[in-house]
């Protein structure tokens, strides 16, 4: 596997120029003609669940579209670099993982969200006055708990619109990492759009139509729905972003916009610009490329903001559910903002 992605990367992705030896024909299948991968070479998981060699760890496909359970880690002990380039690897391929069982402390998260990225640790800052005060950065409690009527975390409750972290932000997180502490008998599950499969999917006419467009992401903190940000409003966090997005690893393009944070195409007709992306919206939505994750304490899921979005199901109000949450940044990343979406 560590070949045919060194293969990959290296943009020798035409089938004429050869592919590793050790790459299965039926993984070859689904590279096209013209370079691009397509799928999640499903067709080779279902039949070798892949053991990964030395550390013994196994992928096990979590929907048919996106998401790996990891089995045969224990991310509270030492791991070496060997499980870290495998990790790696493994979420370049699945997207999202999903490692169960795990009893985490806030540094055993922090060393699992640094094996992809600059881990947003809990920092020390001074306030206005230079009067040194605590400051939590990065890490954030996902919960609808409340003492004395107050939230003491963030996103607490019902639903929330598909979006990836960090869009409204010049440089949006790489990847965002959820433990689950408390969740509810029923609902709350954490959908998992793949935004290439959804790129994939668009008629030749609309690829063309959108190649090169940008568009305007902007956010509101703790809104859900996309009807709670006041696109007017200056101070609201915003950034501008390629509508189709080459990720940076694979190469491969995705359908990058959400429902939540994507305003407008930028030089386009407004009522053009609303109408293209209702459409757009809907079909990165479609269940064909949706994984809806049922949470079980103590699972640790990381998902790559920069090729799927993510939403929230419903569930009951009366019942308690808690994830912590730490974002991993690009490594160059020093912009200060306190914990963020
Ligand atoms: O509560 C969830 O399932 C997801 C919340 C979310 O969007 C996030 O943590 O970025
Ligand atoms: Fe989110």
């Amino acid at each position: 596997m560590a070949e045919f992605y060194e293969w990959l990367r290296e943009g020798c992705r035409r089938r004429e120029l050869g592919a590793p030896k050790d790459v299965p024909e039926k993984m070859l299948q689904n590279v096209s003609e013209d370079g691009a991968l397509s799928g999640r070479c499903d067709n080779v998981l279902a039949e070798e669940k892949m053991q990964i060699a030395k550390s013994q760890l196994s992928l096990e496909p979590m929907g048919s579209v996106l998401g790996a359970r990891v089995h045969g880690l224990d991310l509270s002990k030492p791991y070496g670099d060997d499980v870290k380039r495998e990790l790696r690897e493994a979420f370049a391929h699945h997207l999202v993982l999903c490692v169960p069982g795990q009893d985490l402390s806030y540094d055993d998260q922090v060393r699992f969200a640094s094996v992809f990225g600059k881990a947003d640790e809990k920092q020390i800052s001074k306030d206005e006055k230079g009067e040194g005060k605590s400051r939590e950065r990065g890490v954030m409690y996902v919960t609808n708990i409340r003492e004395n009527g107050k939230q003491v975390g963030s996103l607490p409750d019902g639903e929330m619109q598909f979006h990836s972290d960090g869009s409204h932000r010049d440089i949006p997180y790489r990847a965002t990492s959820l433990w689950a502490m408390q969740v509810p008998s029923r609902g709350g599950e954490t959908k998992f759009a793949n935004l290439y499969a959804a790129y994939d999917a668009l008629p030749e006419s609309t690829k063309l139509r959108i190649e090169g467009k940008q568009c305007k992401f902007i956010y509101q903190v703790d809104a859900t729905f996309r009807e709670q940000t006041r696109e007017d409003d200056p101070t609201l966090s915003n950034a501008v972003h390629p509508l189709v997005k080459v990720h940076p690893d694979t190469g491969r393009k995705s359908l990058y916009l959400s429902r939540l944070m994507t305003r407008y195409i930028i030089g386009m007709d407004r009522a053009e610009s609303e109408a293209l992306l209702a459409d757009l919206f809907d079909h990165a939505e479609k269940p064909e490329f949706v994984y809806a994750h049922p949470w079980k304490p103590k699972d640790i899921v990381i998902w790559d903001n920069r090729c799927t979005n993510h939403a929230r199901n419903d569930f009951p109000a009366d019942e308690l559910r808690q994830l912590r949450r730490i974002t991993v940044s690009e490594p160059g990343d020093t912009s200060a903002s306190s914990a963020g979406y």
